[in-house]
């Protein structure tokens, strides 16, 4: 059997250590797909149902190891699929290589059956893009497109047209023209920058930090694993640490020093920090919602990439290198602070906040709180949980009501914020690390668009848990909606499914609840069951994700759409009632 172009391919996936690919196959893969039935015993391919969730699980297996995740698509429709997916990789800064097929060479142009130019589509979301169109050149091709992923930390993207994955990977390519260049010969080698900022650049930092009286740090996603210096950083500068939401597992829940997250899903401490600062320390971080920062402080920032420094404030220093390596640098010139009472304001207030949020997950009340059912997670899952989440009202009890604490990991699609990501996330790491217990926090719109992937854990028998927030609509919009002064519209579903049924009929185990006393009981049911498993929990569809603190227009939006005939104002009234009497209790 002659070796295929594809085998190319496939083996040099191999030497870059590339372990899993995502995928599913059509008439402009197969040549591929061959190759790694050829290669089975050195590289796993898992078979998805929508190629969208490969493309997440790909970001995810990335996001949960730091290593290149890999998906793989046919030519047309397959490839279209992967884009959602792949644009969650991007916007988060993950490297992803995606693998596409074509149609053969000798039809491109003839707009031939599913004749989709990949490459142009692609143009936009990935850092390299490439079509092959010689065997010979496919390991230097998937070379640059690792090394740039890597580098880049993005997208990278190679098309393969049908013929040249079937073709003879010996195929002597005609050189043509002057000849002048061997064929390409590369190794797949890869070695990351290692970055620290100069002495004088360092002692600028500490300077301004050093003179600060209140210093605020915002740990970003630059932080996670280097939570031990940002916590020495915050010790030296007597400063609050305010996470970013994908930063959640940078430093623990209960660390004194934390007031957790920032912005609309974040904490008031953390807001009030940020409105008091005069120095702000940025931590590897790009956070997009600038209302949120202090409008006057002096900024040091220390990022990596150098183009994100100064992309949302003027910055006073910049350092570029390493979250870690750089503090490692920079805390021996920093003065500890003796006056340390910006940051004792700061954990009165996170006392306060926690007792305003431990009161809302109420176990007694009916419809069951989202908020109790996150804690109950919380409360019941292992110290080395990983909790992937939605966009959508999930996102928001996941901020508050999931502590991190021992090695806990969160993920969530922070940029791109698209729904569904969580459950392929919650695959591909638990493929990443069989060992650990992966969790999927999901609401039932985020649910429904890609559910047919629970199949895929049952087929693989990926032990994940899914826990599906069920409150029938799209709750996240509808609070939108209400805030602008709209009252809700085409945001709730006429009919509730159960999930659980679904669960049940892939092979996994399924547990419906809607009663408040069961919610403990089912939640330790599916974490101690040994395979997939599924609890749908109808909560409350009218609980607001309320802001740290509600502004005037916020409120003004809220009431306007109460006035201008909002269709559950009389539901969503006791609920907010609720809500206030149970912090007041
Ligand atoms: C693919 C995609 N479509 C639409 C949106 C806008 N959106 C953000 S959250 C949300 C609601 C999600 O509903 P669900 O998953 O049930 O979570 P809930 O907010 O109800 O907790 C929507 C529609 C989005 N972020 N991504
Ligand atoms: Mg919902």
């Amino acid at each position: 059997m002659n070796k295929l172009a594809s085998e190319l391919l496939v083996e040099r996936l191999v030497d870059w250590g590339v372990e899993v690919v995502f995928g599913l196959p059509g008439d402009g893969i197969n040549g591929i797909m061959e190759a790694l039935r050829r290669n089975r015993k050195r590289i796993r391919f898992v078979l998805v149902h929508h190629e969208e969730a490969a493309a997440f699980m790909a970001t995810g297996y990335s996001k949960a190891t730091g290593r290149l995740g890999v998906c793989l698509a046919t030519s047309g429709p397959g490839g279209i699929h992967l884009l959602n997916g792949l644009y969650d990789a991007k916007l988060d800064h993950v490297p992803v290589l995606a693998i596409t097929g074509m149609p053969p060479t000798s039809q491109l142009g003839t707009g031939y059956h599913q004749e989709v130019h990949l490459e142009r589509l692609f143009e936009d979301v990935a850092a390299y893009n490439a079509v092959v169109h010689v065997p010979v050149s496919i390991p230097t091709l998937v070379d640059t497109a690792v090394r740039t992923a890597l580098a880049r930390r993005s997208v990278a993207h190679i098309t393969f047209p049908v013929d040249i994955q079937e073709a003879d990977a010996e195929l002597e390519p005609y050189e043509g023209g002057m000849a002048l260049a061997r064929a390409p010969s590369t190794s797949a080698v890869y070695k990351a920058p290692s970055m620290v900022p100069s002495t004088d650049d360092l002692q600028r930092a500490a300077a301004v930090l050093n003179e600060g009286h209140r210093v605020v740090i915002l740990a970003g996603v630059g932080s996670l694993g280097a939570g031990e210096e940002v916590v020495q950083t915050s010790e030296s500068l007597a400063a609050p640490i305010v996470k970013t939401l994908p930063a959640k597992a940078a430093v623990p829940e209960n660390h004194p020093n934390t007031t957790g997250g920032l912005g609309l899903l974040g904490t008031r401490p953390s807001e009030e920090a940020m409105e008091e600062a005069d120095t702000l320390l940025m931590l590897g971080t790009d956070f997009p919602y600038t209302r949120y920062l202090p409008e006057k402080a002096r900024v040091v920032q220390i990022d990596i990439e150098p183009t994100r420094i100064g992309n949302r404030l003027p910055v006073e220093v910049p350092l570029v290198g390493g979250v870690g390596s750089t503090l490692r640098a920079l805390i021996p010139l920093l003065e500890r602070k003796t006056d340390r009472s910006f940051l004792q304001a700061a954990q009165e207030g996170m006392r306060a906040w926690r007792e305003k949020m431990a009161d809302l997950e109420n176990p007694e009340r009916h419809p069951i709180q989202p908020q109790y059912l996150m804690r109950v997670i919380d409360k019941l899952a292992s110290p080395d949980a990983i909790l992937s989440t939605d966009s959508g009202t999930v996102a928001t009890w996941a901020s508050r009501h999931f502590d991190i604490r021992g090695d806990r990991r969160f993920m969530l699609g922070a940029n791109l914020a698209s729904m569904a990501p969580a459950l392929p996330y919650s695959i591909a790491a638990q493929i990443a690390h069989p060992g650990r217990q992966c969790i999927a926090f999901i609401g039932d719109g985020g649910f429904a668009m890609l559910m047919a992937e629970f199949l895929t854990a049952c087929r693989y028998e990926l032990p994940i848990k899914v826990f599906v927030a069920n409150n029938g609509g799209l709750g996240q919009i509808l609070w939108e909606q209400m805030v602008l002064g709209f009252p809700e519209y085409g945001v709730r579903w006429e009919k509730q499914a159960d999930f659980s049924t679904w669960a049940r009929a892939c092979g996994g185990l399924g547990i419906k609840v809607e009663d408040p006393g069961q919610v403990e009981q089912a939640v330790a049911a599916a974490l101690s069951h040994p395979g997939p498993a599924l609890v749908d929990v109808s909560v409350n569809p009218d609980e607001p994700p309320m802001p740290p603190k509600v502004h005037y227009e916020q409120a003004k939006g809220f009431a306007q759409a109460f006035l201008r005939g909002e269709p559950r104002r009389a539901a969503i009234a006791s609920t907010l009632f609720r809500d206030k009497l149970d912090q007041l209790k």
